[in-house]
């Protein structure tokens, strides 16, 4: 039974279970992105002699295969299901444009105006005044980033879910189960991706986590990208700096004030020259442009979320007493947080009343783990819900859909730097002191 796994030119599916069924669309093939061929079930157990071999051999040269995928205009493409005339049209999914709503994701035709996530509905309308705008739906779009989890748990060994609609997914010493045809098993992964879920994704497969994310950005929508080891340097040459993760607009506005414009002008120089223009994120830019990054597929980033509640032993009622025990939750879970080194995006708020009628409210916001930040999003969250005219039971701060800060973001520069080191330091005298002791100010 084991020589069946390896046999040469039979297509295999890697599964997890004998009951869990493989799909006929996932069958890893001899040929690239082919999909003819019937396959059969594979399991973990049965594989391992293979795996042993395969680990052993990966060992002794260090080469990862890492793959990203990530979802096309996500938020977007869910509404196309339940709405297909949506397809092909300018669509966005966002806040209202009267108030403060922002697009949360853009179809790949609004873009062709201009439209770009995290930008004000109202200027959205005026760069694409046909825009279809959508009001988001976030409890299913998080039903159906689980059960992609789910479903990529089952076909690759170690599954890293880095945010709502990307995964990291670490192939490295057990190629063979994949007929030693990962650039095939890639296409295999993206139709698979579409026929059960209905949904266009990218992705990339390169030696480093970091690597697979810039990759994945040059091949959207619905592209697959294979970098084979050895060719990162002339992969990332002609490709502009500002596709590194954490390079932002001004650490880029620096750079082309300094004249480099691509990857193949940061290449050309030294590790200390970068780290005088930069500080310590030239050592970061330099290890990036020349294909190396972050490499480690981590399951426990796939934690989904961190929160903390306080159920008062008297029902609260005043305004400043609520916000106070509110700054305790979040100083509480941002510690976490900042231990991990990830960043949420979403925060949320709950708040149960005397007579237990409880509400939840959350907020999407740029990665952080910086404790004003978060609490200010939860003030203003608590002040939009609270009607002050109960007594408050319970309150709650719940974190989810991080990033990881490690790769997401650089240290832009020393303030932020400065700042970290500070936040840092809190939390190791709140450790030793409790938390009362000290409270961090605004930036
Ligand atoms: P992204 O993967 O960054 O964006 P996308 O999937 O819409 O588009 P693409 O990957 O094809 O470039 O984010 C995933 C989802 O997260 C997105 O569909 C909506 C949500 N999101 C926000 O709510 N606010 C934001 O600012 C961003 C960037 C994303
Ligand atoms: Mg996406
Ligand atoms: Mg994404």
């Amino acid at each position: 039974m084991h020589h069946n796994l390896v046999d040469a030119g039979r297509p295999l599916f890697l599964c997890r279970s004998a009951s869990c069924k493989a799909p006929q669309s996932v069958a890893a093939t001899a040929s690239a992105g082919g999909m003819s061929q019937p396959r059969r079930p594979v399991d973990f157990a049965a594989a391992t002699p293979y795996l042993v071999h395969d680990t052993f051999r990966a060992m002794s040269c260090i080469t990862k295969q890492i793959a990203h995928l990530d979802l096309d205009c996500f938020f977007v493409s869910v509404e196309r299901i339940k709405d297909p005339s949506l397809r092909g049209k300018p669509v966005a999914v966002g806040g209202a444009p009267g108030g403060r709503g922002v697009v949360a994701s853009a179809s790949y035709e609004a873009r062709a105006f201009g439209v770009r996530s995290a930008m004000a509905s109202s200027r959205a309308l005026r760069l694409c005044p046909q825009l279809i705008l959508v009001r988001s739906r976030h409890h299913e779009y998080g039903e159906i980033s689980e059960r992609l989890a789910t479903r990529m748990e089952e076909i690759a060994p170690v599954v890293e879910r880095a945010s709502i609609d990307e995964f990291y997914l670490d192939f490295t010493g057990c190629e063979s189960l994949y007929q030693n045809n990962l650039a095939g098993f890639m296409h295999s992964m993206q139709k698979m991706v579409a026929d059960e879920f209905s949904l266009p994704c990218s992705i990339a497969l390169a030696t480093t986590k970091t690597l697979a994310k810039i990759a994945v950005g040059t091949v959207k929508p619905n592209g697959v990208c294979v970098i084979p080891p050895g060719n990162e340097e002339s992969f990332l040459a002609p490709l502009p700096i500002g596709v590194i993760p954490g390079v932002g607009a001004k650490t880029e506005a620096l750079l082309t004030r300094r004249g480099f414009r691509t990857i193949a002008d940061l290449q050309a120089q030294s590790e200390e020259h970068l780290c005088a223009l930069l500080g310590a994120s030239g050592g970061w830019l330099h290890a990036v442009a020349h294909g190396r990054g972050s490499d480690t597929v981590s399951v426990e980033h796939t934690r989904k979320s961190i929160s903390r509640e306080e159920t008062f032993a008297k029902d609260l009622r005043a305004i400043p007493e609520l916000e106070g025990e509110l700054r305790t939750l979040v100083e509480d879970v941002c510690a976490t947080v900042r231990e991990k080194g990830w960043r949420a995006r979403t925060i949320q708020l709950k708040l149960r009343y005397a007579d237990f009628t409880t509400i939840t409210r959350a907020r999407t916001i740029d990665p952080t783990d910086d404790d004003p930040v978060i609490f200010d999003t939860v003030q203003s969250l608590f002040r939009a819900a609270y009607d002050r005219e109960q007594a408050v039971r319970l309150l709650g701060v719940h974190l989810s859909n991080f990033d990881d800060a490690a790769q997401m973001e650089l240290p832009l520069n020393p303030q932020r730097q400065h700042r970290e080191e500070l936040l840092k330091a809190v939390d190791r005298i709140r450790a030793k002191f409790g938390d009362d002791v000290i409270h961090v100010g605004g930036a």
